[in-house]
């Protein structure tokens, strides 16, 4: 299966303990639907969906997830904006007992095809056009790229409003696609899959070597996993959560997220976009209570409510996750939102520290949390390994995996033999139990909580025509972040231009958020006195350069 997940005596005991309820993420639907039925669940741009809907839209999803030649077992690659369609496939491939790889909507041919290798995706599964790019094209080009026979699906066909159609677009059989599009045919036999089974992938924000890895996430888990931050955020009822990042990430699904409103019985708004004018729109039109955040995108919305009255919303919950918070933009959110706002420093790999809702005012301000589930083991270790205040975390827990899926060599990096992940997160210790983010032993950059591997940049950029080496570094932004700076030593003495970078890089099919924005030619690398190249010292010529563009 690839998957390392928890010995079984563990797994005895996170069942024993409650934290695993055998709950099958792809039967949810049908129980929600039984307490909720008429009360609408998710609700896009175009259309919404009554937990009744979802219900049957789950199980029409699956049969034609399957009808298609996808077998239980089976991966798929997700890649829909914030949809309906994105919400119905995704339980629809749970039903069916396939699990959904979950690609975000910025990813290229360069992404795509490494998903679909390392998963050996039977499918993947895209909306046709979404703001300006055409992901039917895109879809068949990576299929093509990849070395078996990948299916391309295109979900949400126009004109039917409460139904979440598939069109298997590489077999254009009519009669296949009017099956498709209008539910008739056998119903195969929907399976059974087992709760300690693969749910779902999920991506890593956290690795340092090359191409993002993925993490498996069983239906036990993660069902945990949502369940819990549910809990913690107080979601019910009357919750109405907005979905403004990508829907695939493990912050916007599950954390609580998505799939934690509909837990809870309350209403998802998905808006594909993160530009404040359209998530202000559906806060005040669709009276939304919580909401995720990165903290550039939190700064964004503050630049563009200043002035206005913003408090009016109803948001009782901004959560902000996924890089380091300035503490202004925490007290920016409440003093422009009136909202609580929740910390939230979490990994696809698993492990989530929150703030609760009642802490005092400067422990959400100037920590990261702490971890939800009293099954997290934690430890902070400086680089001999030894428990220290300050130093690297390691955790072990109910809803964190022992290992990458088909993670190799990898694995034995990353995790310690006995099964805790090296977050190569660097946090302090805080006198009140929480955790303070204080830095990484990573090598990778967080640009607006979206994570790029330094090694992944370098690799590609080496391939440029005349580039002898290249490093990849973090420039400090206060827009973003940080920014990706690269530094390169060329072959001869010919010149190179960021613009030549990004658009080789862009030829390679690599995603927007992964070109480098910043660009220093090297006489040679600079090394630190261990012989590796030093990263800080090409961030300071960087930074340089930029001091003097900005003058
Ligand atoms: C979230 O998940 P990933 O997998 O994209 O990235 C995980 C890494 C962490 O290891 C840490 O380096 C960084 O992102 N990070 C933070 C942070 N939250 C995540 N660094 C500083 N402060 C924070 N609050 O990013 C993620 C997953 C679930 C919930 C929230 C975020």
């Amino acid at each position: 299966m690839g998957q390392v997940f928890w010995p079984n005596s563990v797994a005895a005991e996170y069942e024993c303990r409650g934290y695993w309820r055998r709950q099958l993420l792809g039967d949810l639907p049908k129980k929600w639907a039984a307490r909720h039925g008429d009360r609408v669940a998710v609700v896009d741009d175009h259309r919404s969906l009554t937990y009744a809907e979802l219900a049957a839209i789950t199980e029409r999803t699956a049969a034609r997830l399957l009808r298609s030649g996808l077998r239980d077992g089976d991966n798929l690659v997700l890649q829909l904006p914030n949809s309906c369609e994105f919400v119905a496939l995704l339980l629809g491939c749970m039903r069916a007992g396939i699990a959904p790889v979950m690609a975000l909507p910025q990813y290229r041919e360069h992404e795509l095809v490494h998903l679909v290798r390392t998963t050996d995706a039977a499918a993947i599964a895209v909306a046709g056009q979404d703001r300006g790019c055409d992901y039917e094209q895109l879809a068949h080009r990576v299929a093509e790229m990849s070395d078996r026979r990948c299916r391309v699906l295109v979900a949400g066909e126009p004109g039917l409003p409460a139904s979440v159609s598939l069109r298997p677009a590489l077999e254009r059989r009519p009669t296949a696609a009017r099956e498709e599009a209008d539910g008739t045919g056998t119903p195969p036999d929907l399976p059974s899959p087992l709760p300690d089974d693969l749910a779902l992938l999920l991506l890593s924000g956290g690795t340092t070597s090359g191409a993002p890895k993925l993490i498996g996430r069983t239906h036990n888990d993660y069902e945990y996993n949502f369940r819990r931050m549910a809990e913690l955020c107080g979601f019910d009822e009357r919750t109405v959560y907005l979905a403004v990042l990508p829907a695939g990430h493990n912050f916007t699904l599950g954390c609580p997220g998505v799939l934690g409103a509909l837990s809870a019985g309350g209403k998802v708004v998905l808006v594909s976009s993160p530009a404040p004018e359209a998530a202000f729109a559906a806060i005040d039109r669709h009276a939304v209570t919580a909401t995720a955040l990165v903290p550039s995108l939190a700064q964004r919305w503050l630049d563009s409510v200043a002035g206005t009255r913003s408090d009016a919303f109803g948001l009782a919950l901004v959560q902000v996750g996924g890089a380091r918070c300035p503490e202004s933009v925490v007290t920016g959110l409440q003093g422009a939102f009136g909202c609580t706002v929740q910390q939230v420093f979490g990994m696809a790999e698993g492990l989530l520290n929150c703030t609760r809702l009642d802490d005092p005012a400067r422990i959400v301000r100037g920590t990261q949390g702490r971890p939800i589930s009293p099954g997290d083991e934690i430890r902070v270790v400086d680089a001999e390994g030894r428990p220290a205040e300050r130093g690297e975390l390691l955790t072990r827990g109910p809803y964190t995996p022992r290992g990458y899926f088909r993670g190799g060599t990898h694995n034995s990096r990353s995790f310690t033999a006995d099964g805790w992940y090296r977050t190569g997160d660097i946090v302090r210790r805080h006198p009140s139990g929480n955790l303070v983010v204080e830095g990484r032993t990573k090598d990778l950059i967080n640009r607006n909580g979206e994570k790029i591997s330094a090694a992944e940049v370098e690799d590609l950029a080496c391939l440029i025509p005349g580039v002898r080496a290249a490093v990849a570094v973090p420039v400090p932004d206060p827009a973003t972040g940080e920014r990706l700076g690269l530094g390169v030593v060329l072959r001869h003495g010919n010149g190179l231009d960021l613009d030549q970078v990004r658009t080789f890089l862009t030829g390679k099919g690599v995603a927007r958020f992964k070109l480098p924005e910043y660009l220093h030619v090297l006489p040679e690398i600079p090394l630190t006195p261990l012989g590796k190249p030093d990263k800080k010292k090409v961030r300071d010529f960087l930074l340089a350069d930029r001091s003097v563009e900005t003058v």
